[in-house]
C-alpha cells in the first residue's frame, strides 16, 4: 500500500466515505468520524503513546483537530507540526511538509464558471478566517442575532492567533487594579504611538486602548482567565494579560473565542479558502467565491464579508519584496500567514496601508522552529552574547533589539534566566519540554555548555544583579528590573531574530469599514486583525496585536450584522 486509502482498500469506499462521490463537506465530518470510530479519538489516541516523545496527538492547536490535518486518504500524509518544528515522526505513509503559494486567481476559468452557476447558499455575514479577530466577529454577530459561516483555509482552526504567546495588552483593567497596578488608557496610547514611529492611525490607536478593557472584561465574560498581567517590551507599565501561571494567552484566548463560536452554533467551514469578494454594479459586497479542498468551488451569497485574514510573514517572497534585510530569514508563524486575504480584499477593491512594515522578533529559537516569548525578558531574563556579554536593553522594542543581535557575532545571542523566572512563566515549561533550552547547576556550569566564557557571563549577571537591587540599568537603562538572577539552575535558549508580524494591510476606519482605493467604504466589507493596516504604525508593540484583534475583531463582527439587518 502507497496511502491510507489503498491501505484500508479491502473495506470499500464506504468503510470512509458517505457517497460513492467522496467527501460530502470540507470539514470532512463523516471521514473523521469513520476514523475515531476505529481508532478511538484523539485524547485515547494520545493515551496510548510511548512515554517521553513530545506528542503529536497532544498539541496548541484549538478545536477538536481532525485526523485528517495529518493523515490523508489518496495521497501522502503530512505532520502538520513539520510547518513549525521538526520532530521526525515515524509517519504511517508521511510524505514531506511542504507547501507552495499559490495565489488567489490561479484557476480563473474555473472560478468564473463557478459564479456563473451562481450561488450554492446564502447567509447573513460571511467571516474569512478563524483566527481571533474573526471568531471574535463570528461570537460578536452571532450575539447580534444574524447567521455567519466562518470559512478558514487552514485543515485547523486559529491561524496565528493560537501560537500567542505573551500576552493581550490593555489599560485600566480588573487584573491590573487587583494587582495593583496603575495605568491609563492615555498612556498606552501614547506608548503604542511611540513605538509605532508615531505614524500610527490615531483614531484607531485611541479604539485599541479606549476598548482594551472592556475587551478583558468581554473574554472574561465569556470564559477566560486573564489574570496574570507582565511586561512587553516598549510598554511603560505592566499591562500585558495571560492565563494565570503565564501560560501561553493565544491558545487559551482561540480556544475560549472557539468554545463560544460553536456554543451559539455558528457554521464553521475548514479546508475552505476565499479566493474573492463578489461585488454588485455599483461596488456593494454580495458574497464570496469558496475552494472548497474538496468540495471545489461555490458561491455563498451574503449581504456583509468581514476579512479577518492574517497577515503574511510567512510568505517570504512578499515580505522580501516589502524589506529586503528580511530575504531567507524564517518565520514565527503558522504556515496560513501568506496574505491571500490581502490579494482578495484588494482584488475588490480595498485600498491598503504601511505594507512596508514588517517587524521581526527578536527572539526566536532557529533549533525548535518556535518564538521564545518576550514575556520571558518581561519577566527578567537577560540578552547575552557569545563573550558573555549584555548589549542591548532586553525589553527596548523589537525592532531595536533584533538589530542588537544581528549585530552579535554569529548574528544570534543567547537568553539567560533562573530557576526564579522559570517558575514565575508555564509557558517556559513548554521550550523545556522541545528540548531548546540548555541549563546549568551554577552559571560557570551553564557557560561552559555554551563554550562561553564563564567568568564574563558571571560578571554580567552580578552586574545585571547589582541594577536589580539598585534598581537602576546604569549600562542599558532597562526599565524593568523584575527579579535578581540567583536561583539556580540557570537556564539558556540560542535566538535569532525571525519574520514575526506584517504591521500593514487594508485600510480601515473606526468601525472597520474598509475604505476603498478610491477613499470611499466598500459598502458591505469589514476588516479586523493582522490583514488591516494602521493600528501599529511602523512597528507593533509586543501584546497589542490580541488586544487589536479581539476589539477590532468585535466591532468587525457587530457592524458587519447591523449592515446585514440594515440590507
Ligand atoms: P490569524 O490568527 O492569523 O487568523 C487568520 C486566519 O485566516 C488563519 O487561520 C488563516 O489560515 C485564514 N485565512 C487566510 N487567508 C484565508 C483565505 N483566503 N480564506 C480563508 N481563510 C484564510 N500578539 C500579541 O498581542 N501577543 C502575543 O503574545 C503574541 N504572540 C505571538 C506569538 C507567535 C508565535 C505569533 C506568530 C504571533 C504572536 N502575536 C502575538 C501576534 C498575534 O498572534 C497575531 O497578530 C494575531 O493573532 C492575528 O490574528 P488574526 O485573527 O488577525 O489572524
Ligand atoms: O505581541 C507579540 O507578538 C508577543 C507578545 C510575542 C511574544 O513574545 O510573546
Amino acid at each position: 500500500a502507497d496511502n491510507l486509502a489503498d491501505f484500508h482498500g479491502d473495506n470499500g469506499c464506504d468503510s470512509c466515505h458517505q457517497t460513492d462521490k467522496g467527501p460530502t463537506n470540507d470539514n470532512l465530518t463523516h471521514e473523521n468520524a469513520q476514523c475515531v470510530s476505529c481508532h478511538g479519538d484523539l485524547k485515547e489516541v494520545a493515551g496510548g503513546e510511548r512515554e517521553g516523545i513530545v506528542s503529536p496527538h497532544q498539541s496548541h492547536l484549538i478545536g477538536d483537530i481532525a485526523c485528517t490535518s495529518c493523515h490523508k486518504g489518496h495521497e501522502k500524509s503530512v505532520t502538520y507540526c513539520d510547518a513549525c518544528h521538526n520532530f521526525g515522526y515515524d509517519m504511517p505513509f508521511g510524505g514531506k511538509w511542504e507547501r507552495k503559494f499559490v495565489p488567489v486567481d490561479a484557476e480563473k476559468a474555473a472560478q468564473d464558471k463557478a459564479i456563473a452557476a451562481g450561488p450554492r447558499e446564502s447567509t447573513d455575514v460571511v467571516i474569512i478566517g478563524s483566527g481571533g479577530a474573526g471568531l471574535a466577529a463570528a461570537v460578536s454577530a452571532r450575539d447580534a442575532g444574524v447567521k455567519v459561516i466562518v470559512l478558514e483555509k487552514e485543515p485547523v482552526p486559529g491561524g496565528n492567533t493560537k501560537l500567542a504567546a505573551g500576552g493581550m495588552n490593555a489599560a485600566e483593567t480588573k487584573p491590573q487594579a487587583k494587582l495593583g497596578i496603575q495605568d491609563k488608557k492615555q498612556i498606552m496610547i501614547d506608548d503604542t504611538m511611540k513605538g509605532g514611529r508615531n505614524i500610527n492611525n490615531p483614531e484607531l490607536v485611541k479604539v485599541l486602548a479606549n476598548n482594551s478593557s472592556d475587551s478583558i472584561d468581554w473574554l472574561t465574560a465569556l470564559g477566560a482567565d486573564m489574570n496574570d498581567v507582565g511586561r512587553m517590551g516598549g510598554a511603560s507599565v505592566n499591562r500585558s494579560h495571560r492565563p494565570t501561571g503565564g501560560a501561553g494567552v493565544g491558545a487559551h484566548v482561540a480556544q475560549v473565542l472557539w468554545d463560544a463560536a460553536v456554543a451559539r452554533d455558528t457554521d464553521i467551514r475548514l479546508n475552505s479558502r476565499v479566493v474573492r469578494i463578489l461585488e454588485d454594479g455599483s461596488g456593494k459586497v454580495t458574497g464570496v467565491l469558496v475552494q472548497g479542498a474538496y468540495t471545489g468551488y461555490y458561491v455563498i451569497k451574503a449581504d456583509a464579508v468581514v476579512v479577518a485574514t492574517g497577515g503574511f510573514a510567512k510568505n517570504n517572497d512578499r515580505v522580501a519584496k516589502y524589506d529586503a534585510k528580511l530575504k531567507g530569514f524564517k518565520a514565527t508563524n503558522h504556515p496560513g500567514a501568506t496574505g491571500d486575504g490581502l490579494d482578495v480584499a484588494t482584488h475588490a477593491g480595498a485600498d491598503t496601508v504601511d505594507l512596508e512594515y514588517v517587524q521581526a522578533h527578536p527572539t526566536y529559537s532557529p533549533v525548535g522552529g518556535v518564538m521564545v516569548t518576550e514575556a520571558v525578558r518581561g519577566n527578567g531574563a537577560i540578552l547575552v552574547n557569545r563573550e558573555g556579554k549584555r548589549f542591548v536593553n532586553e525589553i527596548t522594542t523589537r525592532d531595536k533589539a533584533s538589530a542588537a543581535i544581528l549585530a552579535q557575532k554569529g548574528e544570534s545571542a543567547y537568553l539567560v534566566f533562573d530557576d526564579s523566572v522559570r517558575k514565575s512563566l508555564s509557558k517556559i515549561e513548554g521550550y523545556i519540554h522541545l528540548k531548546i533550552v540548555n541549563e546549568g547547576k551554577t552559571v560557570k556550569e551553564l557557560a561552559e555548555k555554551l563554550a562561553m566564557p564563564a567568568a564574563e557571563l558571571e560578571k554580567s549577571i552580578a552586574s545585571y544583579n547589582g541594577f536589580v537591587k539598585s534598581g537602576k540599568d546604569e549600562q542599558f537603562e532597562r526599565a524593568n528590573l523584575p527579579r535578581e538572577l540567583a536561583t539556580a539552575p540557570f537556564y539558556a535558549i540560542e535566538v535569532a531574530p525571525a519574520v514575526h508580524h506584517t504591521m500593514g494591510g487594508v485600510k480601515i476606519d473606526t468601525k472597520a469599514e474598509v475604505v476603498g482605493k478610491d477613499g470611499k467604504l466598500i459598502g458591505g466589507m469589514y476588516a479586523a486583525g493582522e490583514v488591516t493596516g494602521g493600528v501599529h504604525g511602523a512597528n507593533r508593540l509586543g501584546g497589542n496585536a490580541i488586544s487589536d484583534i479581539v476589539t477590532f475583531g468585535r466591532i468587525a463582527g457587530a457592524q458587519a450584522a447591523q449592515y446585514a439587518k440594515d440590507h
